[in-house]
């Protein structure tokens, strides 16, 4: 569906996975940061990230004081990031019909953390869409136009799926607020986000 209809192109499958595909996915991603652990960037100003992350494929998004980039590799074990899971790249075939993702970035919420407005334009061709996937806890999301327009928000719930494509890749977004406690698929509670992109 499309929530926002001056919002062409975001598009939005609220319970997409069922409990046991979340549960799944949630133990895929829970392997990948066994290898790849969660960390906290700082921005290129030097200031902390509350949101942790890592990343799964053969880039993965990072942010130090030297930029925002891409890399193959995870910045503090050196190491490359492990790969997509299956269920991932079908999910993106099945949503997008487009060539296959080369980046999934993990964003991992506790009930403190946000993210501030901002648009994804670090990724070579922004033609290309974004999918993203929610687990755990129920997060306020808002969005709006990428020349600055009104803003609006939308509850991003555990099995939610959302695809940014065409006009709506460059919107502005961010993650206003997590409801801790809305969700028990994490134990210990919390938010994991997944974005699937084409990097490079
Ligand atoms: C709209 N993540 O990783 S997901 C990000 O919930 C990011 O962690 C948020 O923003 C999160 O960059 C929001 C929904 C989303 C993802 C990518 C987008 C919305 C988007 C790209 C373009 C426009
Ligand atoms: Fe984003």
């Amino acid at each position: 569906m499309t929530p926002f209809p001056d919002l062409p192109g975001f598009l939005y499958w609220p319970g997409r996975l069922e409990v046991a595909a979340q549960a799944a996915m949630l133990a895929e991603v829970e392997a990948a940061t066994a290898e790849a652990p969660p960390y906290r960037p700082v921005t290129p100003g030097g200031r902390p990230f509350s949101v942790r992350m890592t990343n799964m494929g053969p880039l993965g998004w990072m942010s130090d004081r030297a930029g925002y980039r891409y890399q193959p590799t995870h910045p503090e074990t050196g190491r490359p990031w492990p790969p997509i899971p299956a269920s991932l790249l079908s999910l993106w075939a099945e949503l997008t019909g487009a060539p296959p993702p080369d980046a999934c970035l993990v964003n991992l919420y506790d009930a403190d953390a946000r993210m501030g407005l901002h648009q994804d334009r670090d990724e070579a061709d922004l033609t290309q869409p974004v999918v993203s996937v929610s687990l755990g806890d129920t997060a306020v999301f808002r969005i709006g136009p990428a020349d600055g327009g009104r803003t609006r928000t939308l509850k991003l719930a555990s099995g939610d799926v959302c695809a940014l494509t065409g006009p709506a890749r460059l919107a502005r977004h961010g993650i206003d607020r997590i409801l801790g406690g809305s969700s028990s698929l994490i134990p210990g509670g919390g938010r994991i986000n997944l974005t699937l992109r084409r990097a490079g």
